[in-house]
């Protein structure tokens, strides 16, 4: 997730937001939970501006957007669709010199432009690489109707929840004191930033005709293939040896030392505090539920999963 490290103090709520009750685990000064069009969001969101980011936000055919529920491999596929898009063969292990917040500016935090001294997505001349967590129906219709390409990851449930508890723990706007039972609960709720999970998800996998949906767990097992997946998506021809290159170049343990693609900068700038909850790049596995859950709470939490819900439009 991508949110700037400060916020303005005042907010008034518009009509068209509703206030959730507040959560007393989240201690960061004014955080507040926020409803906007059956999503979500925060007090960050709502004072750094998204409704008129949504509003002024018009998609390009050329447009290449990662989208995903928080924690779900984003930053992840951001990396794959950089390297597949810039694959250079002579430029062998160097990769991208820029760092990933850069190359993929966030659909939903255009403020991060100023704070970071960035063009603004509207003033950008090259090819756009835009990452998001909106769902899918609050998207801007332009992104829908303009011919862009976007790529949709998703992740175990289970796995998604640990790793938004711990992050939220990092996170110096929200400070989450709570238990993980508690963030469980909260997450099964839709009571967290960008929830509900399930109707995330399902909105992007109802558009997968146009849509590129991936898993983390199938980046894990064979991202050779999704590799090649995402190639044909967007147009790219590779090499094996193109394929071989760009799957190194990924790996978690590359992408962690790379501090290009490892938001230790965050750490820097006070957005996170690396605690005892780790780094952004916390563990990259597949499983770490097992640790969280016991066998009977995976279950109910499956059963949870499983169920059918009504879209959000
Ligand atoms: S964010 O903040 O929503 O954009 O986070 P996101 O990138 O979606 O998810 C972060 C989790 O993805 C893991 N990650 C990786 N796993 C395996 N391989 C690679 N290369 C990789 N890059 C990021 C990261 O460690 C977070 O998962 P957890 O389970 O917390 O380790």
């Amino acid at each position: 997730m991508s949110e700037p490290a400060t916020a303005p103090e005042e907010i008034t709520i518009p009509e068209d937001w509703e206030p959730m009750p507040i959560d007393p685990n989240y201690t960061a000064p004014g955080f507040r939970l926020l409803k906007y069009c059956g999503v979500t969001l925060n007090n960050v969101h709502l004072q750094w501006g998204i409704t008129k980011s949504l509003e002024q936000f018009q998609g390009r055919r050329s447009d290449v957007i990662v989208a995903s529920f928080p924690k779900s491999g984003t930053t992840w596929l951001q990396e794959v669709v950089w390297r597949v898009t810039h694959h250079q063969p002579t430029a062998g292990e160097k990769g991208p010199k820029t760092c990933l917040e850069y190359r993929f500016p966030v659909l939903e935090s255009q403020p991060q432009e100023k704070l970071m001294d960035m063009v603004s997505l509207s003033d950008m001349t090259d090819q756009r690489f835009i990452k998001t967590h909106l769902h899918y129906h609050i998207l801007p219709e332009s992104v829908k109707t303009s011919g862009a390409k976007v790529l949709y990851v998703h992740r175990d449930a289970r796995d998604v929840c640990v790793s938004f508890y711990h992050f939220s723990r990092m996170l110096n706007i929200y400070k989450y004191r709570g238990s993980f039972a508690d963030f469980r609960d909260n997450f099964m709720r839709g009571e967290i930033v960008h929830g509900p999970y399930r109707e995330h998800v399902q909105g992007y996998l109802e558009h997968s005709d146009t849509v590129l949906c991936l898993t983390y767990e199938q980046m894990h097992q064979d991202r050779g293939s999704v590799v090649r997946k995402v190639a044909d998506f967007l147009g790219v021809s590779l090499s094996d040896a193109d394929v071989d290159d760009i799957v190194k170049n990924t790996s978690f343990e590359v992408m962690k030392a790379n501090p290009d693609t490892n938001f230790r900068q965050w750490e820097d700038s006070g957005l996170v505090s690396g605690t005892e909850e780790g780094t952004f790049m916390r563990k990259g596995v597949v499983g770490d539920w097992r640790n969280y859950f016991t066998e009977e709470e995976s279950e109910a939490f499956l059963k949870w999963r499983n169920e059918e819900v009504a879209p959000l439009n």
